[in-house]
């Protein structure tokens, strides 16, 4: 990027300098009265990634992009000033050390420019002026040092910076932001914008969703058209029976009551398996208890010719009595049973991750979301289902039985995480 300052008497001069000089594609970072006429700070391929990142701590408080160029234009100011003084110093070393020269040789040095050509290229001192005085050799190669990093600066080229790696690492550093906001983990989020080498935030941000969309897996079919044994585990409250509810409220619809049947390993708690029945008398459909007398695997021999069963178990966690019997009936069992993990989108990343570590023994097939309606952003859901690998079968967003429940598709998932950051930042931007 090259910053140039431009002064005149009238607005329309200044601008006509920087049209002649800069050409059209000059971006004016800020013009202000000057005493005598005006001032305008222009820039050439300004980036405003680039700029926020050479203005480290000031940028984060310039929330707009005029406020951002100001920023920089002061700050080209002050390196421009800090440079004229600098180049004030080194004209007065030098006219001392002509003036000593002359004093002990009689002689003029002939290696030293006046002052007035210095203006443009001041730091090339010839070296030997410096070794043949060695009083102000140490001086004038500091001050030489200083002025070299002091054009950098103005120029925008950091020493040791590559200012196109600099802009990359801008847009990845924002969009990692985003991501993050979407509600991805920190480490995802970091490993998505780290595959955005080129181009500007809103591609690396297309490019982010499409690969998150690439990495959730989700059921080809129904389970009411492909049929089976499905049973769903997770934690207490997570919607178990409530989703069991609603899918057999669908498949009654479409097929009658006939071919389905509702199981539940609920023995551990009072009155448990009620709901169930509610829902099975509702339905007019069987609903079946594993007890002691009645194990998982003879109750399935018993319900073989149904096309739909499917299985309620109890929310326990790792220390509840029963937690290890019932998932080992499920693992064990002589039928295949598909058992699906139910996972609220409310959770936390860490404990939908800790569920995930809990039901693992039960040889997890998918995942079932849940309460999709009541979580702010959805990426945390979306990143635990990427990171498990876990396809997802159903979401469901609401208490309606059966409306609010939903086959998964990877692309309507990831558009619908979307809008809820979309709405969560317009309420935000209400709130401020
Ligand atoms: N908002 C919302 N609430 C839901 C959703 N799914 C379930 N719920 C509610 O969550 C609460 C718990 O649901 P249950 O189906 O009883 O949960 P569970 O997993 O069977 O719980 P346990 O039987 O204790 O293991 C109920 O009040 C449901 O109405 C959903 O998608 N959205
Ligand atoms: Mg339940």
């Amino acid at each position: 990027m090259k910053v140039k300052r431009f002064f005149a008497q009238s607005m329309a001069e200044a601008l006509r300098q920087v049209r002649d000089q800069m050409g059209p594609e000059a971006v004016i970072l800020s013009n202000r009265r000057v005493d005598g006429g005006v001032e305008i700070v222009t820039a050439l391929d300004y980036d405003e990634n680039m700029a926020r990142q050479q203005l480290g701590d000031a940028a984060r408080q310039a929330t707009n992009g005029s406020r951002l160029a100001e920023l920089q234009a002061e700050q080209h100011r002050r390196l421009e000033d800090e440079l004229g003084r600098s180049r004030e110093r080194i004209r007065e070393v030098r006219e001392k050390r002509a003036l000593s020269d002359s004093r002990n040789n009689g002689a003029y040095a002939g290696d030293i420019r006046p002052a007035a050509d210095m203006a443009g290229a001041s730091d090339m001192v010839p070296e030997e002026t410096a070794v043949a005085n060695p009083a102000y050799s140490g001086e004038l190669a500091q001050m030489r040092a200083e002025i070299s990093s002091l054009r950098d600066l103005v120029s925008g080229h950091h020493r040791g910076a590559e200012p196109e790696k600099t802009a990359v690492n801008a847009v990845q550093q924002r969009l990692a932001e985003r991501l993050q906001e979407f509600g991805l983990g920190h480490e995802l989020a970091g490993s998505l914008s780290r595959r955005h080498r080129a181009g500007r935030l809103e591609d690396g941000w297309k490019q982010s969703l499409k690969m998150l969309a690439a990495g959730v897996k989700t059921a080809r079919t129904e389970w009411a058209e492909e049929g089976g044994v499905y049973a769903l585990v997770g934690p207490t409250g997570s919607g178990k029976t409530t989703t069991i509810g609603k899918l057999a409220a669908h498949y009654v619809l479409a097929h009658g009551a006939d071919s389905l049947a509702l199981v539940t390993t609920d023995r551990y708690r009072v009155a448990a398996h009620e709901q169930l029945f509610v829902f099975g008398r509702i339905l007019n459909v069987p609903v079946r208890v594993v007890d002691e007398s009645h194990s998982l695997d003879d109750i399935l021999d018993e319900l073989s010719d149904r096309h739909l069963v499917l299985i309620d178990t109890a929310g326990l966690t790792s220390t509840d009595k029963g937690y290890e019997e019932q998932l080992t009936e499920l693992a064990r069992s002589h039928h295949r049973i598909r058992t699906h993990l139910v996972v609220s989108a409310t959770s936390q990343p860490r404990i939908m991750k800790s569920v995930w570590h809990c039901y693992k023994m039960a040889n997890l097939s998918g995942c079932v979301m849940t309460k999709i309606d009541e979580a702010l952003t959805l990426g945390e859901a979306l990143g635990f289902v990427m990171e498990t690998g876990l396809p997802v079968a159903y979401y469901t967003d609401g208490q309606k039985i059966p409306e609010d429940l939903h086959h998964a598709e990877a692309v309507p998932l990831v558009r619908l995480a979307v809008e809820r950051l979309k709405k969560l930042q317009q309420q935000e931007a209400v709130a401020v």
